[in-house]
């Protein structure tokens, strides 16, 4: 058992078939802790940047671990920014995955075949905002853990078909697990709003939002998939 990452208060609700949200599921020492991880993770040795999609910075700045994402590749070094190899993927960040599907009511079969292998760490100032997309560079339909810490964000939740309605706009706080997988899997979503001075005090992130995202990319390393 990782004591680490104990679960935190329980309950989840489902959002969407295959779509499960645990309010407040990391404790707020767990959320500390992270957010140390974080700062440690932002300097690099690829440092944390805002990604530019077809020409334009986006709003939300991201460090990645285990493979690094540039749009819309994933790459072991990051040969958009300096070079540098990412970051392993921790093993208690696997874990961490595991733990999460099994809070939100994944069987056991699919908890214990999940091995995340990426994740995408996003820091969220109170302008930044992601359009709606999808999570589609993965080659796995394996679950998104999605993991927030910090200000709260207005998250919209859409369909697999267009980024227009249908959509569910939840408001995530610090501490929430989101999970799709499944028939959502490939849902469109977003972020519409970031909402200053709502982050608990004791989350240790004074301002902002950190959103991790832990996906399993498919990929090995064959040679032309490490530049
Ligand atoms: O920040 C969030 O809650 C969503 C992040 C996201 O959509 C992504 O990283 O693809």
């Amino acid at each position: 058992m990782n004591t680490l990452f104990t679960p935190g208060v329980g309950g989840h609700r489902q959002i969407a078939p295959g779509a499960m949200l645990a309010p407040g599921w990391l404790p707020l020492r767990r959320q500390r802790w992270l957010v140390d991880q974080f700062h440690c993770w932002a300097t690099g040795p690829v440092p944390m940047r805002a990604a530019r999609v077809r020409g334009h910075a986006m709003s939300v700045r991201t460090v990645c671990l285990g493979w690094h994402w540039q749009p819309y590749r994933y790459t072991r070094h990051a040969t958009d920014v300096n070079g540098a190899r990412v970051l392993p993927f921790p093993d208690w960040m696997v874990a961490l995955g595991r733990a999460a599907l099994r809070e939100t009511g994944y069987p056991a079969g699919e908890v214990d075949a999940y091995n995340p292998d990426t994740a995408l760490v996003n820091y969220y100032v109170d302008a930044s905002r992601m359009g709606m997309h999808q999570d589609r560079d993965e080659h796995s339909d394996a679950p998104i853990v999605s993991l927030s810490i910090g200000d709260d964000a207005t998250f919209r939740f859409g369909n697999t078909e267009t980024r227009n309605r249908p959509y569910t706009d939840l408001r995530l706080a610090s501490g929430d697990l989101f999970v799709f997988g499944g028939p959502t899997r490939l849902a469109y979503h977003g972020v519409t709003a970031v909402h200053p001075g709502t982050a608990p005090e004791e989350c240790g992130l004074r301002e902002g939002r950190i959103n991790i995202t832990m996906r399993m990319t498919g990929l090995t390393d064959h040679p032309e998939q490490l530049w």
